[in-house]
């Protein structure tokens, strides 16, 4: 739902400068101007957002339980966290599916998306966009590709957008 910016020593899909990056409630982040969007596209879908990296795009709520989360360690290591973010199914509090994964940023451009706990992934969509929306790296759409597990983890290189 909420959209909020952090500095983060990462490297975005399409170059290898600093950005800030943008991190929305709704599963992923994005470089340079930060997105609300909770309805998912698969992609790639030159419509908004771009230049972005989707963990678990899907319409989450922290509002309703658990939070979002970003940590630097050191300068190669950028974690953004959702922490047992509910899905906005208008449910009652603490009965919506909730999910618990990481985007792990290196300075080398490598990305990790790893997932400690999933609750619903069929309506979730999981890749890179670049910054025109026109270049992506789909994984998982609306339950086609990867299938999103506890523990799961998804590399993604560092020349891939
Ligand atoms: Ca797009």
């Amino acid at each position: 739902m909420a959209s909020a910016k952090s500095r983060s020593p990462s490297a975005s899909p399409s170059t290898d400068k600093l950005h800030q990056t943008w991190v929305s409630s709704n599963g992923f982040i994005s470089f340079g101007q930060g997105f609300t969007a909770f309805s998912n596209q698969c992609l790639p879908d030159t419509n908004t957002p771009n230049n972005a990296i989707y963990a678990f795009w899907d319409d989450l709520d922290p509002s309703l339980t658990g939070g979002v989360y970003v940590k630097a360690f050191g300068a190669q290591t950028f974690v953004i966290e959702w922490a047992g973010v509910p899905h906005s199914t208008g449910l009652a509090r603490g009965t919506a599916p909730a999910e618990t994964f990481q985007i792990v940023l290196q300075a080398d451009g490598s990305i990790k998306l790893q997932y400690l706990s999933v609750g619903a992934a069929s309506s979730a969509t999981v890749g890179t966009e670049n910054a025109t929306g026109t270049v992506a790296r789909q994984l998982l759409c609306n339950g086609v590709g990867e299938a999103l597990r506890d523990r799961k983890v998804l590399l993604i290189g560092s020349t891939t957008p």
